[in-house]
Formats: C-alpha cells, sequence, structure tokens
C-alpha cells in the first residue's frame, strides 16, 4: 500500500474537531478484525451447527422437469416410511390459512406475474422448483422419503435464453406476460441520443453477454424455525443478511403479524447478496414447525444451492458509442434483455430497471438512452449477485470506451481522461447524481502503481511467443441508501453495547461499529460490544446489501454514540459541581477545567446514569437510538489496471499484474477496506475467466455442481496490489462511501480489455466471459483463420 492521496481533510467521528487526529484515534486505523479469532477457529456458530430438543429435518422434492404442469404428486410411498413425521404439497397450504406465496414487488411491472409459491400449485417453471416437502428425525431419512415423493409431469416446451424468449414461437410462461417480457424500462433522452450518434466522427458497437452467475458462499442457505404455541411466536434462526426483512417476508408468506415473529441470524458464512432475499426454504420449515410443533431445520445441499438458490446476472446487450476524432465522448445508447428467470423473488423484476442508471462511469457523456427488457425463463429466478447491476453497466461501459481506444488509436487512459467528470455534484445523462470524487487523480495514481507506460511499451508478445496485454478500467458505484438503526447502550460498569440493523458476514462490522462508537465515546475499544442479527434485540433494520451498512449503520451508530456522550456530559457535570458546558470528555474521561481539578471515567458516569439520586431534571438511563437515512447516494470510484500474457497455442491467460485503485471517502479500517477489494476482485476475475452457469435447451442446468461450475480458487487469484484515493463524501457526518462491491464491479471489464488489447495484433475485438482457455483459443484460431 501507498501513501493514500487525499482530496480533504480527515473526517472525524467524534464531532470534536480538536481530536480528529488525537493519537488514540480508532477510525482509519487497520484495527484486526475482531470476528475472525471465533471463525477460524470453529467457534463460530452458523444455522447448520444450531440443534434443539426433538428438532426434525425438512428436505425438498424438486422438480427436474424446466417446465411441466404438474399432474399428480404421490406421497404415500413416502409417508409410510419409518422416521417420516409428514409430507406437505401446495394443497396443505391452500387447505391451511397460510397464503404460502412469497412475496413479489409488481411495481412499474408490464404485467401481473404471481409470486413463488412455496411449493408448486399446478405448474413447475424452472428445473430444481419445490414440488413438495418431507420432515422425518433425521436429515438422512427425510431425503430418503423425499426420493421416494412420485411427481407426473406433462413436460411444456421450454426456452431458456432471454432473447429467444421474447420471440413469438416461444413458450409462455405466464398468461399474463405473452412476449414474456415482465418489465420494461427506459433511462434518458432517446432522440438526443440518437441525434449524437448521427453526427459523432466514429461509433463503436458491441454485443455483449454478462454471463450468468452462481453465488458460492461457502455457506449455503439454510433455516431452522420454531414455533412456540403458548407465546403462539415463530422463531426462525437463518442464513441472512437482513433480519428485519426476512420477518417482514416471512410474515407476508406465513400470514403471521410481523410482532409474533422473531429472525435470528447467526454467523452467516458469506452471503454475496443471495441471502438478502426470501426463499422457499425458510418458509417451508416455518409452515412444517407450525404443523408439527417441533422445531424443523432445512440446511440446503450445494447442489441444490447451485440449482434453487437465486442466480445472478445474465444480461444480453446491444451497445453503440459515438465518438469523435479528438476521443470526445458524444453519445451511448444501449439495449439490454435480462433473464429473471422463472419468477420474480421480492423487487427482482424491477431491479434490471436501474442498471442503466450507472452507464455513464466516469464520464461526462452529454446522452444516453438505455432500453431494459425484464424477461422470464425456464431458469432458476435472477436476483442480486455483489454489484446487482452495477458490474453489469460498468461492463457495457469500459468494454465500450476500450473498443473506441481502439478504434482511435487513443491510449485507453488518454482517452478516459479527455472524458471524466471533473466538476461535483454531476448529475448524469441517466440521472445518477455524483456526490463527490477526483477521477483523474484516481486514474493518475492507478497507472503510476501499475507502471502504465512501461506496460504499453512491451512488445506484442514475449519470449515464449505469447501476447502481451494491458487494460483498464474505471467506474463509479453508488452505495448506501435507506434507513438503518443504530442503538449505544452504556452499562453500569461502564461497558457498551452497540447494536445495529445491519448484519455482517464477512464484512467486520463488528471491529468497524466499535471503532467509530470507541472514538465518540473514548471508552477503551474492548469495553465495546457489537450485536447484530436479532429482531427481537434490534430496532426496524434494513440489512446488509449494497454496500450500504458503513454508510447507514455506521453513521447511526455514529449519532447514537454523540448522544450517549452528550447525556454522559450533563451526568458528569453532576458528579463534578461543574456546569454542563464547562465539562470536557478526552480519551473517556471527564474533567471541568477552571472548576475541579476532579475527574470522572465513562464508568463513573454511567454507574451514576443508573442509580440512586440521578439529578433533578434528568432521565435515568445511558443510551440512545438513531434512525439514520440516508438522503443521497454515496458514489464510490477508482481504476484497476491489469497487465495479462496469453499463450494462443492453450489460450491459458496469466494476469501478471493487478492493480486496484479504489477511493470510499474516508476508510474506518483501511485493513478491511483492503480486504474486500481483493475479495471482491477475486469475484470479478471469477465472472471474468472461470464462471457460467449453462443450461440445455430443455432448461437442465449443466453446471450444477463445483465440478462443472468453476469458482476460482485461491491459485487462480493473482497477488491484487491495492492503492487508494480519499474523497470524502458530502453525503454524510463520517464522510464514508461504501466498498463491498467495488471489485466485481471494476474487474470483469479491466481483465476482458486487457486480454482483448493483447489479442489486438491478431484483430480480435471481443471475447465474451468467461474468458476460458476454450473461447480465448477458438478468438485465435478464428482471427488467424
Ligand atoms: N469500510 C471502511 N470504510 C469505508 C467503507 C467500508 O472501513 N468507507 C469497511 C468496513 O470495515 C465495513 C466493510 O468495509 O465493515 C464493508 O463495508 P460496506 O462497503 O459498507 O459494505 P457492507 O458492510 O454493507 O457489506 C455489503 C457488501 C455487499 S453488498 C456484498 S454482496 C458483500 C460484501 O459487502 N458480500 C460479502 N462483502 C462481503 N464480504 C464477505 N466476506 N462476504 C460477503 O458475503
Amino acid at each position: 500500500m501507498t501513501d493514500d492521496a487525499r482530496t480533504d481533510p480527515p473526517a472525524d467521528a467524534s464531532g470534536d474537531a480538536e481530536t480528529a487526529d488525537g493519537p488514540d484515534r480508532l477510525v482509519g486505523e487497520g484495527v484486526d478484525r475482531r470476528e475472525d479469532a471465533a471463525l477460524l477457529a470453529g467457534d463460530a456458530t452458523f444455522t447448520d451447527d444450531i440443534d434443539h430438543p426433538d428438532l426434525a429435518y425438512l428436505a425438498f422434492v424438486r422438480s427436474d422437469a424446466a417446465h411441466a404442469t404438474v399432474e399428480a404428486v404421490d406421497t404415500a410411498a413416502a409417508e409410510s416410511m419409518e422416521g417420516v413425521l409428514a409430507v406437505y404439497t401446495w394443497d396443505d397450504v391452500a387447505a391451511s390459512e397460510i397464503p404460502g406465496v412469497l412475496p413479489i414487488s409488481t411495481h412499474g411491472l408490464d404485467c401481473d406475474p404471481p409470486g413463488h409459491p412455496v411449493f408448486a400449485r399446478d405448474r413447475v417453471r424452472y428445473q430444481g422448483q419445490p414440488v413438495a416437502a418431507v420432515v422425518a428425525a433425521d436429515r438422512y431419512r427425510a431425503r430418503d422419503a423425499a426420493d421416494a415423493v412420485e411427481v407426473t409431469y406433462d413436460r411444456l416446451p421450454t426456452v431458456v435464453d432471454q432473447r429467444e424468449a421474447r420471440g413469438s414461437d416461444a413458450p409462455a410462461l405466464y398468461d399474463a406476460a405473452p412476449d414474456n417480457v415482465a418489465a420494461t424500462s427506459e433511462l434518458g433522452d432517446r432522440e438526443a441520443t440518437d441525434a449524437a450518434l448521427a453526427d459523432a466522427d466514429h461509433t463503436v458497437e458491441l454485443d455483449l453477454t454478462n454471463n450468468r452467475l452462481i453465488p458460492n458462499a461457502l455457506e449455503p442457505r439454510a433455516a431452522v424455525a420454531r414455533w412456540d404455541a403458548g407465546d403462539g411466536r415463530l422463531t426462525v434462526e437463518l442464513t441472512s443478511q437482513s433480519p428485519h426483512g426476512h420477518r417482514g417476508k416471512l410474515s407476508t408468506t406465513l400470514g403471521l403479524p410481523e410482532s409474533d415473529i422473531r429472525v435470528v441470524a447467526p454467523s452467516v458464512g458469506g452471503g454475496f447478496g443471495h441471502k438478502g432475499h426470501h426463499h422457499p426454504g425458510e418458509a417451508a420449515a416455518a409452515i412444517a414447525a407450525m404443523d408439527l410443533e417441533r422445531p424443523v431445520k432445512w440446511a440446503a445441499t450445494r447442489s441444490e444451492n447451485y440449482l434453487a438458490g437465486a442466480h445472478g446476472r445474465d444480461h444480453r446487450t446491444t451497445a453503440e458509442l459515438g465518438v469523435d476524432d479528438d476521443g470526445t465522448i458524444r453519445a451511448l445508447r444501449v439495449e439490454t434483455d435480462a433473464n429473471c428467470g422463472a419468477y420474480g423473488l421480492g423487487g427482482s423484476l424491477g431491479m434490471p430497471g436501474w442498471y442503466g442508471s450507472l452507464l455513464s462511469s466516469q464520464y461526462a457523456i452529454p446522452a444516453i438512452f438505455c432500453e431494459t427488457r425484464a424477461v422470464f425463463t425456464n431458469t432458476t429466478p435472477i436476483h442480486s449477485y455483489r454489484g446487482a447491476g452495477r458490474p453489469e453497466a460498468n461492463y457495457v461501459a469500459e468494454r465500450l470506451v476500450g473498443a473506441a481506444a481502439r478504434e482511435l488509436d487513443i491510449d485507453p487512459a488518454e482517452l478516459r481522461r479527455r472524458n471524466q467528470i471533473t466538476e461535483f455534484p454531476h448529475e448524469t445523462a441517466v440521472g445518477a447524481t455524483y456526490d463527490s470524487g477526483d477521477y483523474e487523480l484516481g486514474l493518475d495514481e492507478a497507472l503510476d502503481a501499475a507502471g502504465w507506460a512501461d506496460l504499453r511499451d512491451r512488445p506484442d508478445r514475449d519470449d515464449e511467443g505469447r501476447y502481451l496485454g494491458v487494460g483498464l478500467a474505471c467506474y463509479v458505484e453508488s452505495t448506501g441508501g435507506g434507513m438503518e438503526s443504530g442503538v449505544v447502550r452504556a452499562h453500569p460498569d461502564g461497558t457498551v453495547t452497540v447494536s445495529a440493523g445491519t448484519h455482517s458476514h464477512g464484512q467486520g462490522h463488528g471491529t468497524t461499529y466499535a471503532q467509530i462508537v470507541g472514538d465518540v465515546l473514548g471508552v477503551d475499544y474492548d469495553a465495546i460490544d457489537v450485536r447484530e442479527g436479532d429482531s427481537d434485540a434490534i430496532p426496524q433494520g434494513t440489512g446488509t446489501f449494497g454496500s450500504r451498512s458503513t454508510i447507514t449503520g455506521g453513521n447511526a451508530v455514529a449519532e447514537s454514540a454523540r448522544a450517549v456522550r452528550e447525556k454522559a456530559r450533563e451526568f458528569a457535570a453532576d458528579l463534578l459541581d461543574a456546569p454542563a458546558d464547562a465539562v470536557t470528555c478526552e480519551d473517556g474521561e471527564f474533567s471541568a477545567p477552571g472548576h475541579t481539578d476532579e475527574t470522572r471515567t465513562f464508568a463513573d458516569v454511567a454507574e451514576a446514569a443508573y442509580g440512586w439520586g440521578v439529578p433533578d431534571g434528568m432521565d435515568p438511563g445511558l443510551e440512545a437510538t438513531t434512525f439514520f437515512e440516508q438522503d443521497d447516494t454515496a458514489y464510490t470510484f477508482g481504476t484497476h489496471v491489469v497487465a495479462v500474457a496469453v499463450d494462443p497455442a492453450t489460450g491459458a491467460v496469466d494476469i501478471e499484474r493487478y492493480v486496484a485503485l479504489d477511493d470510499c471517502g474516508e476508510r474506518i479500517n483501511p485493513t478491511i477496506v483492503e480486504g474486500q477489494v481483493e475479495g471482491g476482485v477475486a469475484q470479478g476475475i471469477g465472472q471474468a475467466r472461470y464462471e457460467g452457469a449453462v443450461y440445455a435447451d430443455d432448461g437442465t442446468l449443466e453446471t450444477d455442481s463445483m465440478l462443472d461450475y468453476a469458482v476460482p480458487r485461491s491459485f487462480h487469484v493473482p497477488e491484487i496490489q491495492t492503492e487508494a484515493t480519499v474523497t470524502p463524501s458530502p453525503t454524510n457526518d463520517l464522510g464514508v462511501k461504501g466498498i463491498g462491491e467495488a471489485g466485481t464491479i471494476a474487474a470483469p471489464p479491466a481483465v476482458v480489455n486487457a486480454v482483448c488489447d493483447a489479442l489486438d495484433p491478431l484483430g480480435v475485438t471481443h471475447v465474451d466471459m468467461p474468458l476460458t482457455e476454450e473461447r480465448v483459443r477458438a478468438a485465435v484460431r478464428e482471427a488467424e483463420e
């Protein structure tokens, strides 16, 4: 890590200018993640570790047909098997008062499709859709009995490709959407874009596929449901990124009031977006637990996760960029068909509609028009996967800019520089208002760190005959949004519990929030405990996704901590017998210079706050709750540079150098930021080079295991050099922006641009992701022929 370039003085969590650079300041320090010891030693409790007396296990019967009418479900054999407690189908749900359909947002759609039923009603629309569930005394009996359920299908024609699905001869998944289009959206100015493209000196066009990805968290989805008949309350422990969000959705699916549901998310082995939304597994476990009045666990196998956990990405795009001779970008026109799978989950059908809002990347593009369609197909539902729309948008923008640089024979960094936005706030042609940035500084620092000029000067081929290339991608990422709760509660002994409605499943909130609160209160870092993940113990929360937690949760706990500090100052004034405005607080010690030489610790004050004889006019207690709302989006940005060597004989790509420069405003914990970037880049390289879900025409998922779906392993990921600039965000007091998804946004176009640069001497202009050896070799062969 080199020295970071700053564009402003550092922000201060405490709100006190005089402590901003204090020697003991925690914010800005790479404090070791406190959560890692338990995770590494195997001491953390994950959902599948949870045991309860009488725990029963649920296994799904899943459809092997991708599109069929369900004619009969014969459960007799399964029901008679030893240890089987119950078998559930849609008929059981229909006979109960449970709605049994996962909530779907139809706002802004072209049609009104039904939501995903917990069990198939009369039709299945993707391979792996749950048709029935068996509950048994142990998971093996449950699995065996599920295999004994016989389902009779009348198979229907299938369609898996979104462009084919729009064709007139494609089978319709829903009567409500005869053309399979769930939603159409338009962003920007069509006429202005057409006119500018017609007027531009050059137009560059690309057909791009943003490959379908299958999220691979270490821990597949799981849930344990318990029904307390006496209390009339349901508790669901599950792999959730958003405990309160899950509570709300379970409430709709089960027809129970939210007050009767408690959702607890223990340690969660990674989420990457796909544990933010609601799936049939947790609802089925709850239905069984309520019916049987005993705890029920459902834990997906890895294969089930492949087959029926939501997938990500899957865009087909045609895009055109208009550029003048001097490199000035005039306009961008984009048309995208987004595969949304067989069902909408929550707001998933609307997601493709806002992807276009980041198409401007770092550039002042005067005219942009983007038309997006969300299309039903007989494939697993698509939902958010790390980046969720931003990687798709940035891939379009940065591949086009790369292609334009080639066409105009301008250095790709120089072409970007000529078009970078320099004034902030800046409203783009697709309606995003970038809050702050220094894009040119970020570009320069990244180029310097990578040794861009030297890399560009390399010969076309190395001694081994490999083609050498260098590529880059800039990006802008919208981060944060919405409401978050943050509670700071001081205990009588001076220790502090901080809680927030976010949920950490690898991001290190326990460390980060303690750093923020520690600075404000001056309390010993180790005396601060951070709690997340229990909807009963924490006020309403929104959850962790969209790289929002540091902005929303961080500012919520900072604001609560400031309120606690102010109240503590008043208690201290009473203890010191001094006026409140004379009391100062430094490093957790209260004093009243000029009034007394005595001092009081935070623990003295906390004890007094809960003791007898609280001063007149003051309420006892020392805690505060903040519901923080982020009004304006904070836009993270950066530049990633990649150098590659491509073997034309085998198609093997060697990433020789990877430099990631990212600017997420003030960094609470630079070490965690670097870790987040590295993790994201690894996933971005996974998308660019290895991963891609493949469906057969009949809707069979061919990549349904780790044998067939290539997740990068450690030796596939090169050393990543992380660099930073720091441009505080004016949208919040901490000056922070999110970083959790940056790597997945920047890496794919940076890698593809580098490979295309390497193969430029052969005349290769584009290779679709994933850049497998087979694909690269085929592109080389085609060019040679
Ligand atoms: N941070 C910081 N200063 C900033 C911004 C962030 O110090 N200005 C640090 C903080 O330590 C914070 C962490 O970075 O805890 C991540 O912060 P943020 O960018 O706010 O992201 P979230 O905590 O909201 O995490 C969500 C984001 C998303 S959307 C996905 S998907 C994702 C990701 O984080 N999934 C992850 N990172 C992941 N990391 C792991 N290990 N596992 C996942 O499932």
